[in-house]
């Protein structure tokens, strides 16, 4: 019974544009009415009719320990009294930035922004500052937030809704997005040879989360730092889904390979605004007041904030089993999932690095988004309800990774893969 949050998304609908404050939340291409939610704790969502959820999105990576932790909580309640915002540097700013050079490798000089558009928009401007190029290459299917020049063949909500070209980002801007599959290398290369010494930039989803869960084929970002590196090319990690998710050092740490740049996101913030980029300082040093290439935020570093991303990186950085943790959990959900899969003999293929993972309905293995588009996004719509209706909260769309949190038990996951055993057993009939 959801007779609240229908009622909610109507009167919603009135004032909020689709009802929701972003789209992937609006359950268009799932259908259906999406959940309003009330309150959250641990592994568990409760909406507004008093249904609880295993949650699965988790607020889309930052929830890495759970809803409402307390450490962070009773940190943010602290703070809070010290007022919300002062426009002015503090303490708090210089220790955030400490700790992030602490964990993540190849960081010299970070800043704080106040979402994961707002770091990698930043990060872009900042390559084409530094190398005086215009062009760079993102691949299809990755999302690197909704800045115009990242809207070209994106991920995410723009996969979603199938938006193929977007109204408001001009030629002008597109022009200079070059875009090629993940996991062609020889597409990029082709593409360098094309635009010789007018690209500033390749940046990429180390490991993709936003046309589900894709892993790069070996060698593949070994080969893009090598062309970076022959052509004066920077390499963006968009770190925004795998920072602080995969490891303390994130996917440079985890694949061994240097970005130029990285940019953060989620998990950074525990669930409040905050996005930072850092890199050599010899790049980052371009940046305004130091170098000309501009860029401000009324609320960067705003103390809630890093008070909030600050308590949670350091329980990761003291736990460093959690990681361990939730590589374990994810696996076995994974395994889980396997065996009643194959047991209902559905042709499936699940992607998983760390505690990233998607389950793709295709009997095919998908390694760039046009495999990920050709899965059976019908019966994926038909399975994510089924969960719903069970109590088990999925992102509403097979173009998204599964978020696993450490709250999230081996009851949890038995329950999940017991449910999902159930709605093929029922399918099959
Ligand atoms: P935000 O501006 O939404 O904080 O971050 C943009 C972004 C950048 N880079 C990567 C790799 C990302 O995954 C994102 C945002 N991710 C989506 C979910 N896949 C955000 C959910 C939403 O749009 O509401």
């Amino acid at each position: 019974m959801i007779s609240n949050s229908i009622a909610l998304f109507e009167r919603a609908q009135k004032s909020i544009p689709g009802g929701v404050n972003s789209p992937v939340r609006a359950f268009r291409s799932v259908g259906g009415t999406p959940i309003f939610i009330k309150n959250a704790k641990g592994a568990y969502l409760f909406d507004e009719d008093g249904n609880k959820y295993l949650d699965y999105i988790n607020s889309w990576g930052p929830m890495i320990l759970g809803h409402a932790y307390d450490p962070i909580i009773d940190a943010i309640k602290e703070r809070a009294g010290f007022s919300t915002s002062f426009g002015a540097p503090t303490l708090l700013e210089i220790e955030m930035a400490e700790l992030i050079k602490s964990m993540a490798p190849n960081i010299d000089l970070v800043r704080m922004v106040s979402s994961g558009t707002e770091a990698c928009m930043s990060a872009l401007r900042l390559a084409r500052g530094y190398t005086g190029r215009n062009k760079f290459i993102k691949f299809e299917g990755c999302y690197h937030g909704h800045a115009d020049a990242f809207l070209v063949k994106a991920g995410s909500g723009v996969a979603t809704q199938n938006i193929q070209t977007i109204p408001g980002v001009t030629a002008g801007v597109s022009n200079d997005t070059l875009t090629a599959p993940y996991n062609d290398l020889e597409a990029v290369k082709h593409l360098v040879s094309e635009h010789k010494n007018t690209i500033a930039a390749i940046i990429i989803e180390p490991i993709a989360g936003n046309m589900g869960c894709i892993l790069p084929e070996p060698g593949f970002i070994e080969g893009i730092r090598q062309i970076c590196d022959a052509e004066g090319i920077l390499l963006i990690f968009d770190e925004v889904m795998t920072g602080f998710r995969l490891a303390a050092g994130g996917a440079q740490q985890k694949l061994n390979i240097n970005a130029d740049l990285v940019t953060y996101g989620k998990v950074i913030g525990a669930g409040l605004p905050v996005g930072a980029f850092g890199g050599k300082k010899e790049i980052m040093q371009h940046i305004a007041p130091l170098g000309n290439v501009y860029q401000a935020g009324t609320l960067s570093g705003n103390p809630i904030a890093m008070i909030a991303g600050f308590t949670l990186l350091n329980i990761l950085k003291q736990n460093p089993d959690i990681y361990v943790q939730l590589e374990e959990k994810t696996k076995y959900l994974q395994v889980g999932m396997e065996k009643v899969l194959h047991k209902h003999s559905v042709p499936f293929s699940i992607n998983r690095f760390g505690s990233m993972i998607s389950l793709h309905f295709s009997n095919k293995s998908v390694k760039n988004f046009s495999d990920a588009a050709a899965c059976d996004i019908a019966l994926f719509n038909k399975f994510f309800h089924a969960m719903l209706h069970a109590g088990i909260y999925l992102p509403p769309s097979g173009y998204e990774t599964w978020f696993i949190s450490n709250a999230l038990t081996y009851g949890n996951l038995d329950y999940t893969i017991n449910a999902i055993d159930a709605f093929f057993e029922k399918e099959n009939k």
